[in-house]
């Protein structure tokens, strides 16, 4: 492809901030400390996870990168940058959260196959770029289409990176076309990232962001858009990327009897506190993050200060000094929520975090009752040990 290429080894791979935690090293798998996770509403681009599965693509020519796209529609396009930037820019603040966030908590339950994650594989971001469903209809596919004339009902997002997984091939996903066509489901084409270009890790010089679906999802460096009659059939849609129940090993998995993952569920981890915090009696603050899937917004964050018996409720915001309302015209719907609650701690104990989303939806007490051997979706109460200890002043 003229403009974009993928190296095959990385000995090319971009600078990065050096208090990330590393998970592995190539491909590069690092998340933030969870500290600096709550610093801000929108996460800096160089504290943002990055998540990959090969070594980073490289634009040699922008002039010459262009998508094409293809498939179940009238007559192929090449959409060069300028075509894309011509067309009306948003910018949609939005969280991206790999579905293998807490996988390591989850692993201390029964080994599963995977990058460990801590609870940091998650940001918010302000992505700037294109609407799908406007690229959509440019290339002659009208806004709100559930199938095209010529019977294509998803579209296929194809990279160029090269993955073990697909055997030396591109990453590739892809969402149903009715969601693609959505204006309000605010799917973009972004090339920005906060305000800035987008860099390297994240995408440059073209990625997808599906808001409210898993990041697996959002598929970056985009090189190719297809438009096909089923779901993708690549390696991260059809064998990884689903929720399997506890009962399912790799003796007698069948991949084929699940759907690909898409919305995330109803999500918050605490990020102030450490797992296991050694603390003097007294007042500890509580602070972290909520989010869920499909734009349901958060309705509630209960914290509990004696291991799940009572609770009450934090504090909820997104912007400074403006209360958060679910649902409400000033908040921005595919973003995550930050809590904040001050409590006493008398002795050791579990402090403990669980959200609400405005369908009622909760999250699972244990981990036990959701592990999947591909370690994913662990949304179960995030819990922190409390040792109170007595100093002398
Ligand atoms: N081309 C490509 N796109 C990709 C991936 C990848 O490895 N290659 N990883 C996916 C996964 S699993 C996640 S969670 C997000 C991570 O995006 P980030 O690195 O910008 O945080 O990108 C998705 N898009
Ligand atoms: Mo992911």
């Amino acid at each position: 492809m003229p403009g974009l290429r993928a190296p095959s080894d990385y000995s090319q791979e971009p600078p990065r901030h050096p208090s990330l935690i590393v998970n592995a090293k190539e491909p590069f798998n690092a998340e933030p400390p969870r500290s600096a996770l709550i610093l801000s509403y929108v996460t800096p681009v160089d504290m943002f996870y990055k998540r990959n599965h090969g070594p980073i693509p490289i634009v040699d020519d922008i002039e010459s990168y262009h998508v094409d796209v293809s498939g179940l529609i009238g007559s192929p396009a090449k959409l060069y940058m300028r075509d894309i930037r011509r067309l009306p820019k948003y910018n949609v603040t939005a969280t991206l959260q790999c579905a293998g966030n807490r996988r390591t908590a989850m692993s201390k339950v029964r080994t599963v196959r995977g990058v460990g994650w801590d609870i940091s594989a998650i940001g918010n971001a302000v992505w700037g770029g294109a609407k799908l469903a406007d690229v959509l209809e440019l290339v002659g596919v009208p806004k709100l289409s559930n199938v095209t004339q010529s019977g294509g009902k998803h579209v296929e997002f194809v990279s160029i990176d090269k993955c073990k997984e697909e055997k030396g091939g591109p990453y590739k996903a892809s969402i149903p076309l009715s969601q693609a066509t959505n204006p309000e489901a605010d799917v973009l084409l972004a090339y920005e990232m906060n305000g800035e270009s987008l860099n390297r890790d994240h995408g440059y010089p073209l990625r997808v962001v599906v808001p409210g679906v898993i990041g697996a999802r959002s598929v970056k460096w985009l090189d190719s858009i297809n438009i096909i009659a089923e779901p993708c059939q690549g390696f991260f849609m059809a064998k990884d990327y689903k929720m399997f129940p506890p009962t399912v090993n790799w003796d007698n998995i069948n991949w084929d009897t699940r759907r690909p993952q898409m919305d995330f569920p109803v999500q918050c981890a605490i990020c102030s506190l450490e797992d296991v915090i050694v603390t003097a009696p007294g007042k500890v603050r509580v602070c972290g993050y909520a989010a869920s899937g499909g734009g349901r917004g958060i309705e509630r964050i209960d914290i509990s200060i004696d291991g799940g018996k009572t609770w009450f409720e934090a504090s909820r915001y997104q912007k400074p000094e403006i209360p958060y309302v679910a649902d409400d015209i000033s908040s921005d719907k595919w973003a995550w929520v930050l809590f904040e609650a001050t409590v006493d701690v008398p002795g050791n104990t579990e402090i403990v975090a669980k959200a609400v989303d405005i369908a009622g939806n909760v999250q699972p007490e244990n981990v036990e009752t959701i592990w999947n051997l591909r370690g994913i979706l662990n949304t179960s109460w995030h819990r922190v040990q409390v040792r109170v200890g007595h100093s002398k002043m």
